[in-house]
């Protein structure tokens, strides 16, 4: 019964596999496709029942072609596997962008929570960045209010300045022309010129503020010869005032305006910066021949580089003794004085041998600032001097020296027209 079973069985089996085999070749021929062999496999029993032995070769079972999309599949699910892995990789390495709009939410996921600190470490860093930028806006407005404050203070200041200068000159000139002979309001008198642009006329004393940022100051107006508008700013007439002086007198100015003076090396400048200016120089020597030198440019530096003459373009009737040659050439000299030696005479002070404060080379062919005689002198020429002076070249070492009875240096603007 058992051994039929087994039939039965290895029968349903064979024809299967038969089936199977038919399914996967067709078309194929099938030799021996099943060599299965059956046969006696030991004693058999007292009721004849012998146990039988099957021997199966090598199987090889071919599957249904559907179940190949498992494989495919499988590979597919792999595949993916290894993208979504090197997706994750990739995006732990990945910069969110910087967008303060952009926020994102975070899950629950450790990974996604890490990417999540870092855009939120992003963002607060964003974030304080915009504020520090928005207080540097601040600050920037602030300063600028500051600036406009200043200049609109500083403007006021000026006219409040100008006003009161101008209500002083209105109260103490109350019986000069100011009042009827004022066309315009001007603020601002930078030098004598500006004065007789508003009408005056008569030589004097006035106050001229040529630099703003500087103080007021006195100076001699001449409103009468050659045009007018003149500011002087030196004057020899009697021998009353001593020009020996040192390097502070000259800087500051000495002497009286109303005689003989020196205006100051400070002021001088001032004047000489505040517009295009001219200068003239007259002379009348002691027989009373009055010559004049004009120049096109004057201007004298500030005290840090020593008040540098620059003069040029001369034109006039006592010649150019400021550049008299090569050697003596007065034009880009420094001041000395005799207690300041910024000369080009290596062996000593021009300024001490010639008893004067002057633009010297090395040393002179001209010195306005010289010692005054009221005639005639011998020996060393520190007497006022003007090297193309009639006469003077002829001079012999014991001769007596030129000498002159009024000098004065005055300027007034290049542009100036009466
Ligand atoms: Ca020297």
């Amino acid at each position: 019964m058992k051994s039929l079973l087994g039939l039965v069985t290895f029968a349903a089996l064979s024809a299967g596999l038969a089936a199977a085999q038919e399914e996967t070749v067709p078309g194929g021929t099938l030799v021996n496709a099943c060599p299965i062999k059956m046969k006696n496999g030991g004693k058999c029993d007292e009721n004849g029942n012998c146990p039988y032995q099957i021997t199966l070769p090598p199987m090889t079972i071919q599957l249904p072609k559907q179940l190949q999309l498992l494989e495919k599949t499988l590979k597919e699910v792999q595949n993916l596997k290894e993208i979504v892995n090197n997706l994750k990789e990739s995006c732990q390495d990945c910069k969110w962008p910087a967008d303060e709009t952009g926020k994102k939410e975070y899950t629950e996921d450790p990974e996604e929570r890490g990417q999540g600190n870092q855009i939120q470490d992003l963002q607060s860093k964003m974030k304080k960045m915009s504020i520090s930028l928005k207080n540097a806006r601040s600050q920037i407005t602030n300063l600028q209010d500051q600036i406009e404050k200043m200049s609109m203070n500083n403007v006021n200041d000026y006219i409040d300045e100008k006003m009161a200068n101008l209500s002083f000159n209105a109260d103490k000139c109350s019986n000069c022309q100011l009042k009827e002979s004022a066309p315009s309001i001007q603020l601002i008198f930078k030098d004598c010129s500006d004065y007789y642009k508003i009408g005056k006329r008569l030589n004097g004393i006035y106050h001229v503020t040529p630099d703003p940022k500087n103080k007021t100051f006195e100076v001699f107006c001449d409103m009468e010869s050659m045009g007018g508008g003149w500011s002087v700013v030196q004057r020899r007439m009697d021998g009353s005032v001593s020009f020996n002086r040192t390097w502070v007198e000259y800087k500051i100015g000495f002497g009286n305006l109303s005689g003989e003076f020196w205006l100051g090396n400070d002021k001088i400048h001032l004047l000489s910066k505040s517009s295009n200016m001219m200068l003239r120089i007259e002379l009348e020597d002691l027989k009373g021949i009055k010559e004049y030198a004009n120049y096109e440019q004057f201007y004298v530096g500030n005290e840090y580089v020593k008040y540098k003459l620059s003069v040029s373009g001369y034109s006039g009737t006592a010649g150019d003794a400021l550049h008299f040659s090569k050697q003596y050439n007065h034009d880009q000299r420094f001041f000395t004085t005799p207690d300041k030696d910024n000369d080009r005479y290596p062996s000593g002070n021009c300024g001490a041998y010639y008893s004067s404060g002057w633009w010297f080379d090395a040393c002179m062919s001209a010195n306005l600032n010289g010692k005054y005689y009221e005639k005639e002198y011998k020996g060393v020429r520190n007497g006022i001097f003007w090297g193309t002076w009639q006469g003077v070249s002829e001079e012999q070492l014991n001769s007596f020296r030129q000498t002159f009875k009024a000098v004065r240096m005055m300027i007034r603007p290049k542009d100036f027209s009466p």
